[in-house]
């Protein structure tokens, strides 16, 4: 097709001559789905300290406006997820209608399972019953508001653990995390899902009770098949094969969603990608692998992935570093889907060891921006979002509008 982007059709003719469906790649690119989170909008921080941005979001309506201003841009994050409390209103319906009147729906729902006072020594796995009631409450009530969203998913994750050998069973907070789970996951809409988060420590610094993907995953199989596992990929400790355990729960059809974001030490939120492209890389090639898997468990599976960004951006400037997300999630999946597979298929059966190697280095390597750049121009999305942004009167107009609201003393909006 003659386009006004030579390098697009030099890279397109290359890729059919080595056999690659352009078309297909390009219907995937345009299909893709980044969900962005409400929290990445608005101020947050570090427990040091929250630096108070110009023209952060101060509630969710602006996290919508901010939200549906990157779905302009780039097409492909049609959807935000929300945070309750912080985004709490009293006319669910009109939030969705304000939102779809910019074009966005309201995603995933993420209950706050760890600020409350009474959460000192846990939510759900708190020695006192009183406190574990408190917190299925503030479950269900975020499963009631799922049904006035129209949100499929509940995003579980919980700070709950111990700071001290001693300080309480481990397998009696198992225990009560089980059965506070139960008891959610019989309350979900048909057709909705609970997706288990685990993080392998902070804010508990000893023991963690949702600690790994096993923990996730074996509490996923206990509630049933609208449990699956949420992979936080700021979640691991230094030196985790991130895509050995994507690997695994696609192949099990476990694997619910991701929550993207870098880290380089601890569960910092860096920009997705940024610390290591590579691993996100080879991440969606696992999920490309996987959905043209022969087994329907394991492509349906891979084809039923929430994509979402969680990120608290404490110095970098809120939309530029939301839009950076997407578009490093965008690069990312283009590269996978150009890894030649039956190539790979027939190095490996070889034992051709650095030749199946290069096989995934020859699609990484790949100049993958003529491709997105054609992609977005027959989407009718600028074709250089970054370079939009930069030329929006959007940041400025919001920062004049907004101001630059406190920040708090640390942590999260409202904390
Ligand atoms: C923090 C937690 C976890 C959670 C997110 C949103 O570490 O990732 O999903 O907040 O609540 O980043
Ligand atoms: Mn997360
Ligand atoms: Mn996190």
């Amino acid at each position: 097709m003659q386009t006004n982007n030579p390098a697009y059709e030099y890279l397109a003719e290359a890729l059919q001559k080595s056999g690659q469906d352009v078309a297909a790649v390009k219907a995937a690119l345009k299909a893709q789905h980044i969900e962005t989170p409400s929290w990445g909008y608005g101020n947050s921080g570090t427990r040091f300290k929250v630096f108070a941005a110009a023209g952060a979001a101060r509630n969710v309506y602006e996290k919508i406006d901010d939200a549906a201003f990157i779905h302009r841009l780039t097409g492909v994050a049609p959807s935000v997820a929300l945070h309750i409390p912080w985004d709490k209103t009293s006319d669910w319906s009109g939030l969705r209608q304000y939102a779809a009147e910019r074009g966005i729906a309201l995603g995933a729902i993420n209950p706050n399972l760890f600020q409350d006072d009474e959460y000192k020594s846990g939510s759900v796995c708190h020695p006192d019953p009183v406190v574990r009631r408190r917190a299925v409450d503030h479950m269900l009530e975020c499963v009631e508001i799922m049904r006035a969203t129209g949100s499929r998913d509940l995003s579980l994750w919980l700070a709950d653990g111990t700071n001290y050998a001693g300080q309480d069973s481990i397998r009696a907070r198992k225990h009560r995390l089980e059965e506070a789970a139960c008891e959610v996951y019989r309350r979900l809409p048909e057709d909705a899902r609970i997706l288990v988060e685990y993080k392998f420590f902070e804010p508990a610094f000893y023991q963690t009770d949702l600690a790994d993907w096993g923990m996730a995953a074996s509490l996923s199989r206990k509630l049933g098949p609208q449990a699956k596992v949420l992979v936080d990929t700021g979640h691991h400790a230094p030196g985790t094969n991130v895509e050995h355990i994507v690997a695994f729960l696609l192949d099990e059809g476990l694997l619910g969603g991701f929550h993207f974001n870098a880290r380089k030490y601890a569960d910092d939120d860096l920009i997705v990608g940024s610390v290591n492209p590579f691993e996100l890389f080879l991440i969606y090639n696992e999920l490309v692998g996987a959905a043209a898997d022969s087994n329907p468990m394991v492509s349906g599976c891979a084809q039923d992935v929430a994509y979402m960004i969680d990120q608290s951006h404490n110095i970098e400037p809120k939309l530029e570093a939301m839009l950076q997300s997407v578009v490093n999630c965008q690069v990312a999946y283009a590269k996978a889907l150009l890894v030649d597979r039956v190539a790979l298929a027939e190095r490996q059966a070889a034992e051709d060891v650095l030749g199946a190697h290069r096989v995934l280095t020859d699609a990484f390597e790949t100049d993958v921006r003529p491709l997105l750049a054609q992609v977005r121009a027959e989407m009718g999305v600028p074709e250089n979002p970054l370079a939009a942004l930069a030329a929006s009167d959007y940041p400025k107009k919001v920062a004049a509008e907004r101001g630059a609201a406190e920040g708090g003393s640390g942590g999260y909006p409202g904390a």
